[in-house]
């Protein structure tokens, strides 16, 4: 019987070939990462099955409920990684700070890897399709111990990023730069599969995904371009359809096929955003705009901001060209560009001697 697929491992070696000094560090360490998703797979798969599900009582820097899968595929990749040894330093949505990989095997690694290991973790309890980001950079320094410094590059140094959706299948997206391409994985093989050549998304769509539950919290621009999405315009087929599961990962990557627009904005409430520029907001960026679509804050483009801290937050509106265009013109219109980081809602309460916020 003739074999017709092209695994993952396959097709990262034969793009091997398109850098022709390539020692496949590179190869290996998305190797690495996909070993990683198979074994976050598996327990996502059973997760209603053993008892792996709900809070496991910690809380992350950002004062968030950990779940327990949250903790395990951190530990999985984080694991998988440092057995790699082609990667020096990660730095996790999990964990306060980054980790160093120091094992004897990754003494000469020279990738950096952030990744949120599991997000959209809110809906493991309820079987909606969760997923991984990840993105790689290349240590800056040339000597001595990696640093922060190393870390906190632009999304236009990247070189890859990818995410993995545990959804009704599984599938690991990822781009070097030269395109996007995604693999589904087939249980039976324990493989990840070539299915989905080349992704291009299209230059304008018709879903909207959004938290309107914010509607009230959102800036004047999002409001208008929430209102331009649902008036009737035949010629533009409005009204749009509105798609919101929680999950970026599930939300960008079907959007990414049907075309459409994921915004998280700013809000009163979060002033910089809700979501991290380094691990989930740069890969999706690449991703999005290797596929032909666009991501900006609302003013400017995701992929130039200069980061400053390890978890920082950034407003995003991600998705087709042209709708993303769309709403910066009516944030230009209706928004005025804050130029310094606002002052976060708790400081300001803080300030009017209110402790502990309105919660
Ligand atoms: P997480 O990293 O804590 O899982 O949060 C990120 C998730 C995204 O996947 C999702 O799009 C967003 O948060 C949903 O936020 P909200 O519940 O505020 O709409
Ligand atoms: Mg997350």
């Amino acid at each position: 019987m003739v074999c017709g697929v092209k695994t993952l491992g396959q097709f990262i070696i034969e793009k091997q070939a398109d850098f022709p000094y390539a020692k496949g560090e590179l190869s290996r360490l998305l190797r690495d990462i996909a070993i990683a998703a198979k074994i976050v797979n598996r327990e996502v798969n059973k997760a209603g099955l053993v008892d792996i599900l709900g809070d496991i009582g910690t809380t992350n820097i950002q004062g968030e409920e950990q779940k327990k899968l949250d903790v395990y595929a951190n530990e999985q990749f984080i694991a998988a990684l440092t057995s790699g040894g082609e990667c020096c330093i990660v730095a996790t949505e999990e964990e306060d700070d980054i980790i160093h990989i120091e094992s004897p095997v990754s003494q000469n690694a020279k990738y950096i890897v952030c990744i949120d290991p599991l997000d959209g973790s809110s809906n493991t309890d309820v079987n909606v399709a969760v997923g991984t980001i990840f993105s790689i950079y290349r240590r800056k320094s040339t000597a001595g111990k990696a640093s922060i410094e190393d870390v906190l590059q632009k999304g236009t140094a990247q070189v890859a990023a990818g995410y993995i959706i545990y959804g009704s299948s599984t599938m690991l997206v990822y781009t070097t730069g030269k395109g996007v391409n995604g693999f589904t994985l087939d249980p039976s093989i324990g493989e990840f599969c070539l299915s989905h050549p080349e992704m291009k998304m299209p230059e304008t769509g018709y879903l909207y995904s959004i938290n309107e539950g914010n509607y009230v919290h959102f800036p004047e621009g999002v409001k208008k371009y929430l209102k331009y999405c649902q008036v009737e315009d035949d010629a533009t087929r409005r009204p749009y359809t509105s798609r919101y599961i929680g999950s970026m990962v599930g939300d960008i990557h079907r959007n990414l096929i049907k075309g459409g627009i994921y915004i998280y904005p700013t809000t009163s409430r979060s002033p910089n955003g809700k979501l991290r520029l380094l691990y989930e907001c740069n890969p999706m960026a690449l991703i999005i705009e290797q596929a032909g679509g666009k991501a900006s804050t609302g003013f400017d483009r995701i992929l130039d901001i200069d980061p400053t801290e390890l978890h920082q937050r950034v407003p995003i509106f991600i998705g087709s060209k042209n709708m993303v265009e769309k709403a910066e013109e009516m944030m230009r219109i209706y928004t005025k560009k804050s130029t310094a980081p606002e002052e976060k809602l708790e400081t300001k309460l803080a300030g009017m001697g209110i402790v502990g916020g309105l919660d």
